[in-house]
């Protein structure tokens, strides 16, 4: 049985407007979940091409990223197409349309020390326009011990792209294209405090939901027994285009997009449209 779309209250869509980041609390049930969970250990057990693992800082626990994944798996993929989700961003932009830009992994197992660094998203993204966001899907109790994500209130705002940066030694890519036009991501970290920094714990099926210029970053796992696994899930609205700037992700470029075109196709589906005549 499909679980039905909550509504976003209009407080919190300003409140999104307005800092870049809310909590949504119960956002897939136990069904989803079970889904999901069941899905996020097959990946690493046989993951695809575009999976990324993390050197352990400390020489404990493991970091295993990956991204594409609904393009090759059905549990993926129904959570991306067929979940509240996309109705769910859909009332966060307001528009016409919302197309799924692409999904993503991130599981911190028990005692993994590494921090995901300060970043925000959108240099890594070929696209350009302002309605993008990310539903970060916990599977597990997520606390500061655990690996909560962080994120600076109202950065969305600052219009500022920071270069991209690898987070830790991986064995996935070669450094990141430069683009002149970004600057060099400050030291947020050595300098906390002159920095609006929210952070909340959140229980499996809660979400963080985030603009793609939201500076952010995330804690190790440094939680004994609980695992932390995270799934983002990104879309886009209708001012959203495709970019060939320099910079971003190869593996999130398009082979057949030109600049400025619009994202609909195979590899960015619409995922959502409103009603005619509404
Ligand atoms: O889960 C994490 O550690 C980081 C997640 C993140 O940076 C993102 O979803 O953009």
């Amino acid at each position: 049985m499909s679980q039905p779309v909550p509504s976003v209250e209009p407080g919190l869509k300003n409140a999104f407007a307005r800092d870049g980041v809310v909590v949504l609390r119960n956002v897939i049930d136990a069904s989803w979940q079970a889904r999901l969970q069941a899905a996020i250990d097959r990946d690493i057990a046989d993951p695809g091409p575009f999976a990324h693992g993390y050197v352990p800082e400390d020489g404990s626990g493991r970091f295993h990223g990956n991204l594409r994944i609904w393009e090759s798996d059905p549990d993926f993929r129904a959570v991306c197409l067929d979940s509240p989700l996309p109705a769910l961003a859909a009332q966060f932009f307001g528009g016409r349309k919302v197309n799924l830009l692409y999904d993503q992994l991130f599981v911190k197992e028990p005692g993994t020390a590494n921090r995901t660094r300060w970043h925000n998203d959108q240099p890594y993204w070929a696209i350009r326009g302002a309605d993008v966001l990310t539903f970060w899907l916990a599977l597990d109790p997520v606390t500061a011990e655990s690996g909560a994500m962080e994120f600076i209130r109202g950065s969305h705002n600052w219009n500022r792209w920071f270069q991209p940066e690898k987070f830790g030694d991986t064995n996935a890519h070669d450094d990141y294209e430069r683009n002149p036009d970004y600057e060099p991501i400050p030291d947020i970290e050595d300098a906390r405090q002159d920095y609006d920094i929210v952070s909340w714990d959140l229980a499996p099926g809660d979400a963080y939901v985030f603009h793609g210029l939201t500076v952010h970053g995330a804690g190790g796992n440094l939680h004994q027994r609980y695992r932390r696994r995270g799934y983002a899930v990104r879309y886009t609205g209708d001012d959203v285009t495709y970019d060939t700037r320099p910079g971003p992700n190869e593996h999130l470029r398009s082979m057949r997009l030109a600049d400025g075109d619009p994202l609909d196709g195979p590899q960015f589906p619409v995922v959502w449209r409103a009603a005619s005549g509404t």
